[in-house]
């Protein structure tokens, strides 16, 4: 079993390459003020990402277990080509259990002063075994950056490669560490309408208030897709008098998830009171997939800033 090498740092990009425990590789960012993330090219999941003062901002579940290399519960995973279930596919699409690449040749990105972020770029393309089940010609593009006031950003890019035309769906599923649910209110899906997937996704009105979470409310499990969603939500935790403004493009949907009390017990993954810790708050595209024709390209931009307030969102998402 291989030890994590220490980090060789690429000044240039303030990257650097390094190994876990299974030998696969992980890139670390960081800048100048103490902030850093990583990046595992399994999945092309982001696994950490931590502030200007080293504190975890990301949810990992007490129960991962690194020797297993398949999608770690928590950090960042990528929901491609589908999200939930599809038939024999895999929950949330193939691409979070393949191998990435570090992409040599990166579409031009409009990046406004890329030269003073940390970034990597990340390729997926399919291999033979994957066009037998899913026979479409794409390019995956991944650049995940760290800017120097810590916030992180994450873009992705499908290309269609071939010569004919695929639909998919996208998700950048964020698990976001929280000091307790209870905590923890989500404002800027007021009055949105949303999938509840528990009910075969029929769809509901948010009321006109921020999204809490109280015991008493939720029996077995929080998920819903907000559709169509503002491009700004904000995750505001009282008690570490925090907000998690996320704010999104070419991702029209936002996934809620907790697992709460009850599925957690059955989540071999999750430790039983992991639930208390995290919450899943995503951009994504589900409701409507993206069409690509030949050679066409669709982007997604999630950019997660760390604001030291708890007060009202107002200022911080408009
Ligand atoms: O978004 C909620 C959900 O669909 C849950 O049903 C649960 O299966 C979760 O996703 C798992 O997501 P993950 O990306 O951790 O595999």
């Amino acid at each position: 079993m291989g030890h994590p090498a220490a980090a060789v740092w690429d000044s240039e990009v303030a990257t650097a390459l390094v190994k876990d425990c299974n030998g696969i590789d992980q890139i670390k960012l960081r800048n100048p003020h103490g902030a850093s993330a990583k990046v595992s090219l399994y999945g092309g999941q982001v696994i950490s990402w931590k502030n200007n003062q080293g504190e975890e901002l990301l949810f990992t579940s007490s129960k991962v277990n690194v020797k297993d290399p398949k999608a770690i519960r928590g950090g960042i995973p990528i929901c491609f080509p589908q999200f939930g279930n599809c038939g024999s596919h895999e929950q949330h699409g193939f691409a979070r259990n393949k191998i990435w690449a570090v992409d040599e040749d990166p579409l031009s990105h409009s990046f406004k002063d890329s030269n003073r972020k940390s970034y990597v770029d990340l390729l997926l393309k399919p291999s033979e075994e994957d066009l037998k089940f899913w026979p479409h010609g794409f390019e995956l593009r991944l650049r995940v950056c760290l800017g120097l006031d810590g916030n992180l950003t994450l873009i992705s890019r499908v290309t269609n490669t071939k010569e004919k035309p695929f639909s998919f769906s996208f998700a950048f599923h964020t698990y976001l560490s929280v000091s307790d649910i209870s905590e923890v209110r989500i404002e800027g899906l007021e009055t949105v309408d949303y999938f509840d997937n528990l009910s075969e996704r029929e769809r509901f009105t948010e009321q006109g208030d921020a999204i809490t979470f109280e015991a008493e409310v939720i029996i077995e499990v929080f998920e819903r897709v907000y559709l169509r969603s503002p491009n700004c939500v904000a995750v505001i935790d009282h008690e570490k008098r925090r907000t998690f403004v996320i704010k999104k493009d070419g991702l029209p949907d936002v996934v809620v998830w907790n697992p709460w009390e009850k599925k957690s017990k059955v989540m071999a993954d999750m430790g039983y009171d992991d639930y208390r810790k995290m919450v899943c708050v995503g951009g994504a595209v589900i409701e409507k997939p993206i069409s690509l024709k030949p050679g066409e390209k669709w982007a997604g931009r999630l950019e997660i800033n760390l604001a030291n307030s708890s007060f009202c969102s107002e200022p911080l998402c408009f």
